[in-house]
């Protein structure tokens, strides 16, 4: 490539070529540039938010060098690369990130400070960028920083929605929904306006034969909408590795509006056309763990999934390899079954658009894909009708039914006669209206199936996929448990926690290679080292405790035992159980003699999580944390010894406030519900200990850090079904404790009675579905033995130190190395020392 520009012209090039700055005369030197030219201010009117712009720039600028160095070297290398697609990446903000990986947050701290800002005030001023809803989207954000600090060849495709999660208030103990519009400036991403792909809707399929014989189908008509592409540079830590995330937006087809329908009078519904294409990237469908099957949400599946097969296509074609060399050069994640489309819009491309031969193009679609499972929920398995799936997509609803055919008759050779198998792993439910089954036809479309601890990939194989075992074998089935960025979850989130364990570990290592943390085990029983530690907790919940303070107004003391339960709220995570235990406890306090309550470890409950708008038992839930909170923070019998606070807007940025200020947690899940969970990890990290059932990744993190330094209780998932099934067909007795926190509810203690009647019926009338009297006595009784192992606070550090030294295996590195190893195979491209330059250290 290099060879085609004449000489003169490469050395011009190369002689004034883009260098990133790695001084702090430097990094001054383009914040003001950017203050004076891109942002048209001066020294006068730079305020805090023009200088979080102008910052951010200089870095921005800085990666897109590596950005581009990185894809060169890649395209060069011509390797394997490996797309992550997903609906959702849980970013957070960008700024602090980026300093920290490339190195160089001193650099710009003291840089900041000379031009007389603090960085602290800086990094404040950034928006979230808060493209995903909860578990499913923070973990392709924390992939996406392992994929770049491992050298993974590696790009994420996503939507560009202009409204992510929404903004959550409280108003009146109500959740209130307010619209995020974050994309008013944001300085890390590029509009890519070169790279435009026409994306088909509707229409219809012409079936015919050509010249020499063969069958064509031809899908037409309909109507087009543009995908543009906006790039967003993903830092590798502690390597110039620069990733991309490609985030697509759309467009009308016509460009402004049509101007026909504009020439001939009608404006408005020019303009409205135009306004329909970009309804498609408009907004982010606020559901964690449920499906709503929304046409709109369709058209968005589709939209993004042809824009980045698209994309992945071309790229592919100009090496000029033969098509069955694709999935040698290209590994296509699904992260859960909403790209599940792009098994089938392969096909299509392969059968349709380069006329290869079904088998031969279905073998290649099979050995690109791999498949996700985020959850067994049954609400939350993607369904589409088959009517809506005609008229949106006709096309692939038929190669749907010919994948489904030859599927079908495969299984018809293996199990022959049995009927029964071949509706139930049919693609296309038999239903009133019928239905694709989207996890079943990714299944059927990729080489390996995925859950995300090892107890949730074991429940699908005896569960919802079971037949699907005996169909394909055991070996397609595997587990790769959860993990967790260390950076932002460590290096970012606790600065001093970090600062400590580098002091004891020889340096910042363990953010590559977590396993190093084991070294802190001998500092465990360490007076010196027990006392820092504990310092820095304390100096973590009294940051928290300032942030309560100024967003509800409520004095809470640093020195409680802090609760902390924060995630989508759901009733199978069980916020409810954990606020019925607040209750328990207020009621106990209340009838403690003085002598008793001086006993007793003062404690600050804190929730915090967002509600779907949709989903009202889920609002409710709020609603009665809010109430009790209202009733218990301002009962002077009470004091300090109980105080129930409700955050509000939890998102990533307050995570990082949040995580390092438990000292324990709640991860209290239905037992076999909760396919993982990633914030257990990031607290036991932060030297928080963890109350939790046996679910999901818990039961990982005990294996790990000993059964000693966790408070494990409630029913196993192998005993959930029994349970269930007695409480509807035999006799059910509730907890009496649980009976009267209800009669407390009951008796208006907590405002209007009635509002939270559902919460109460759906555990005395309606059976009880997530065990909450089941499980709840074990809960208080745990509840119990953390007050009091909270008393000997030696041991207590102890613990958490422990458990902080076995935390190696849940980094997101370990994960990305699995999928890498097992599912991709895919190798990492690491620069040559000296090829590039410009890291921080
Ligand atoms: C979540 C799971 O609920 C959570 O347990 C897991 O840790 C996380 O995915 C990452 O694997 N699932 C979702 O957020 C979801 O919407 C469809 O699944």
């Amino acid at each position: 490539v290099e060879a085609s520009i004449p000489e003169p012209q490469r050395a011009a090039w190369k002689k004034f070529q883009a260098t990133p700055f790695v001084t702090k005369e430097d990094f001054e030197k383009e914040v003001v540039r950017h203050v004076e030219t891109t942002l048209a201010r001066s020294m006068f009117n730079c305020d805090e938010t023009a200088a979080y712009a102008a910052a951010s720039l200089a870095f921005r600028d800085r990666l897109i060098t590596e950005w581009n160095r990185t894809q060169q070297r890649q395209t060069f290398a011509d390797t394997k690369r490996v797309y992550y697609l997903s609906l959702e990446f849980l970013m957070g903000r960008a700024f602090d990130n980026a300093m920290l990986n490339v190195g160089l947050k001193n650099v710009a701290k003291e840089g900041l400070s000379e031009l007389g800002f603090r960085i602290e005030d800086i990094i404040s001023q950034e928006h979230d960028a808060a493209l995903g809803n909860g578990g499913l989207g923070r973990l392709a954000a924390c992939f996406l920083d392992s994929m770049a600090s491992l050298n993974y060849p590696a790009w994420g495709y996503g939507l560009r929605y202009r409204y992510g999660i929404f903004k959550q208030e409280i108003v009146d103990g109500y959740q209130v929904e307010v619209p995020d519009y974050w994309l008013d400036f944001n300085p890390w991403e590029f509009p890519r306006h070169d790279i435009v792909v026409d994306i088909q809707f509707y229409g219809g399929v012409r079936k015919y034969q050509d010249e020499h014989g063969r069958n064509i189908a031809k899908w037409e008509g309909g109507e087009m909408v543009k995908a543009v592409a906006y790039d967003v540079p993903i830092p590798g830590y502690d390597t110039p590795s620069t990733n991309n995330m490609r985030l697509w937006s759309s467009k009308a087809a016509s460009g402004e509006f049509d101007f026909q329908k504009f020439n001939s009078g009608d404006y408005e519904s020019s303009v409205a056309d135009q306004q329909r294409a970009e309804t498609i990237s408009a907004v982010l469908y606020p559901n964690d763990n449920l499906d709503r099957g929304k046409e709109l949400r369709l058209k968005q599946q589709y939209f993004w999934v042809a824009a980045s097969l698209y994309d992945i296509v071309r790229r592919f074609k100009k090496s000029k390899r033969a098509w069955s060399e694709f999935p040698d050069q290209v590994a296509i994640q699904l992260n859960d079954t909403h790209p599940t489309l792009a098994t089938v819009e392969l096909q299509r491309i392969l059968i349709d658009l380069e006329g290869l031969e079904w088998d031969e193009a279905w073998t290649i679609v099979t050995k690109t894909f791999g498949y996700t499972n985020h959850t067994v929920l049954p609400e939350a398995l993607e369904k589409w009708s088959v009517p809506l799936m005609q008229n949106l997509l006709p096309r692939h609803l038929q190669i749907i039914y010919e994948i489904n055919m030859y599927f079908l008759q495969s299984v018809e050779r293996k199990f022959p006669g049995d009927r029964e198998m071949l509706g139930r792993v049919s693609i296309i439910e038999e239903s009133q209206p019928k239905m694709v089954r989207m996890a079943y036809l990714a299944i059927v479309g990729s080489h390996k199936v995925n859950g995300v601890a090892e107890l949730h990939s074991d429940l699908i194989k005896t569960t919802i996929f079971k037949d699907f075992v005996k169909i394909f074998g055991p070996d397609k089935f595997t587990n790769v448990t959860n993990g967790i960025t260390p950076r932002r979850w460590l290096h970012q989130a606790n600065p001093r926690l970090s600062e400590l364990i580098a002091s004891k570990t020889g340096g910042l290592g363990f953010l590559k290679d977590l396993n190093i943390l084991n070294e802190l085990e001998k500092f465990a029983d360490d007076k010196e080292f027990k006392k820092e530690w504990a310092e820095i907790k304390y100096a973590n919940k009294v940051r928290l405790a300032k942030h309560i303070k100024t967003t509800t107004g409520v004095t809470v003391n640093p020195s409680a035992l802090f609760d902390i339960q924060v995630k989508r709220i759901h009733e199978y995570k069980r916020q409810q159980m954990n606020i019925f235990g607040v209750i328990h406890r207020y009621l106990t306090i209340k009838a403690m003699t003085a002598e008793e309550r001086k006993k007793l470890a003062p404690r600050v409950s804190i929730f915090g999580g967002k509600a779907a708008p949709g989903y009202w038992m889920a609002k409710t839930i709020i609603h009665l944390i809010n109430n009790v909170g209202a009733k218990v923070n301002n009962d002077p019998d009470i004091g300090d010894l109980l105080k129930v606070i409700f955050l509000e807007d939890y998102n990533v940025s307050k995570a990082e406030i949040i995580t390092p200020a438990s000292d324990v947690s709640e991860h209290i899940s239905t037992a076999g519900t909760e396919a993982s969970g990633t914030s257990n990890m990031k607290f036991v990290l932060n030297g928080g200990l963890i109350i939790g059932t046996c679910d999901g990744a818990n039961i990982e993190i005990t294996r790990e850090i000993g059964e000693n330094n966790i408070f494990l209780f409630g029913n196993l998932a192998e005993d959930v079904e029994d349970l269930r099934h007695a409480h509807n067909y035999g006799s059910h007795t509730l907890d009496p404790d649980l009976l009267k926190v209800f009669e407390t509810i009951k008796s208006g203690t907590f405002g209007d009675a009635g509002a939270f009647s559902a919460l109460t019926s759906a555990i005395e009338d309606h059976g009880d579905y997530y065990l909450v009297s089941d499980d709840f006595h074990s809960y208080i009784q745990t509840q119990a033995l953390v007050d009091e192992a909270y008393k000997n606070q030696d041991e207590w550090i102890t613990k958490t130190i422990l458990s902080v030294a076995r935390m190696g295996f849940f980094s997101s590195d370990r994960c990305i190395n699995e999928y890498a190893e097992m599912i991709w195979n895919v190798e990492p491209l690491a620069p040559e020392k000296g090829e590039t330059d410009g890291l921080g250290k």
